[in-house]
């Protein structure tokens, strides 16, 4: 039996001489997460493979300065939103917001100085699912243009059911809008192994949302039938994900309900690692580091293109522009909540 439970160290200070906690958590499994208060990241994940031998499947840093100034999200808590915002503008209650811009004309990922570069503040937990971990951040009124003092917290979890699953909830005292997720890449070979098109994804969704050449969404939703984004089958991501340039496309759940509802499922046959992605959240955006291109180092690893996968969970991206996605806006009295579980399983079943 291994010895479940949570270790804490300080693991550097930032460039502006705050301390960035660590905390490595194990389960009944053997499985180990590991976290910082940095963006709230997972930075590594070993998890076993048919043989039972342990790989840490997610791309990332091993220390603070990377992940403060070249990191793509590697594992990172995004928001206040997620995603692109056209423009960084939105109109909430009749009033005009300008949000900073910080790809090219418009707004990423919450902005340049978003949840995912800042110091949060964090206390481990003993859950009765297993050793948990909570981060709390107050992003202040006007912080990166958003209205209201947001309240934010994001528990991670290693349940004993071999899950890393990510509680997020946040309470505002003016209206304002909010779509958190988790920036994790994955590599279920193990993160120094490479191109990941070749894992088979499944993705319970027939609509996907259409994008202008920025990359913003135009509001559409069309049926994923007969294009390269069908992944209602199995299908291994390099069938078509080349011609492409890999995949960055937002999928509306079929089913989305109250509690964790299956959304996908990804396959990696040489070492039989399989991760299905649970969530209470109406859409997952899945994105191949189509942008990685081997500038990057991390882990002794060479991060090239198409090295690790995202299934990012939350609400359609420039879900404010759009009346018709479902909404992002969070009112004084009300809570955000949104529940994400990757769950590790092993498919026995050889390559061969
Ligand atoms: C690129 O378009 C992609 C995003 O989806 C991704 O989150 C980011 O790189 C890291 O902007």
């Amino acid at each position: 039996m291994n010895n479940p439970g949570i270790e804490k160290d300080v693991f550097a200070l930032t460039a502006d001489g705050e301390q960035v906690d660590r905390y490595t958590l194990r389960n009944v499994n053997g499985l180990v997460l590991s976290l910082i208060s940095y963006g709230a990241t997972v930075t590594e994940l070993h998890v076993p493979d048919r043989r039972g031998k342990l790989d840490d499947v997610v791309l990332g840093f091993d220390n603070l300065q990377q992940y403060e100034t070249e990191s793509p999200y590697f594992g990172a808590t995004v928001g206040r939103v997620a995603f692109r915002i056209s423009h960084g503008k939105f109109t909430l209650d009749g009033k005009p917001y300008n949000l900073t811009l910080n790809n090219g004309p418009h707004h990423l990922h919450g902005g340049p100085k978003g949840l995912s570069w800042v110091v949060w503040q964090s206390e481990p937990l003993q859950a009765e699912e297993g050793p948990a971990v909570k981060f709390t951040y107050l992003s202040p009124d006007g912080d990166q243009g958003y209205p209201g003092n947001l309240s934010v917290t994001v528990v991670y979890t290693l349940t004993k059911r071999d899950e890393l699953k990510i509680d997020y909830t946040a309470t505002t005292d003016q209206p304002t809008p909010v779509n958190l997720t988790n920036h994790t890449y994955f590599n279920l070979a193990g993160a120094a192994s490479g191109n990941v098109l070749g894992h088979v994804f499944q993705i319970d969704a027939d609509r996907y949302s259409l994008t202008d050449e920025a990359m913003i969404a135009t509001g559409q939703l069309a049926p994923v039938g007969g294009t390269p984004m069908d992944f209602t089958k199995p299908t291994a991501a390099d069938a078509r994900g080349r011609q492409i340039g890999g995949y960055d496309v937002a999928y509306l759940h079929n089913r989305p309900s109250g509690s964790p509802a299956r959304m996908a499922t990804v396959t990696e046959s040489a070492t039989g690692r399989a991760m299905e992605v649970h969530t209470t959240a109406p859409a997952i955006v899945f994105y191949t580091g189509n942008y990685l291109d081997g500038s990057l180092t991390g882990k002794g690893a060479i991060y090239h293109k198409h090295a690790g996968f995202c299934l990012e969970t939350g609400h359609l991206p420039d879900s404010v522009q759009h009346p018709n996605f479902p909404s992002i806006i969070l009112r004084p009295g009300q809570t955000y909540r949104h529940t994400c579980v990757y769950r590790f399983l092993l498919n026995q079943r050889p390559p061969w």
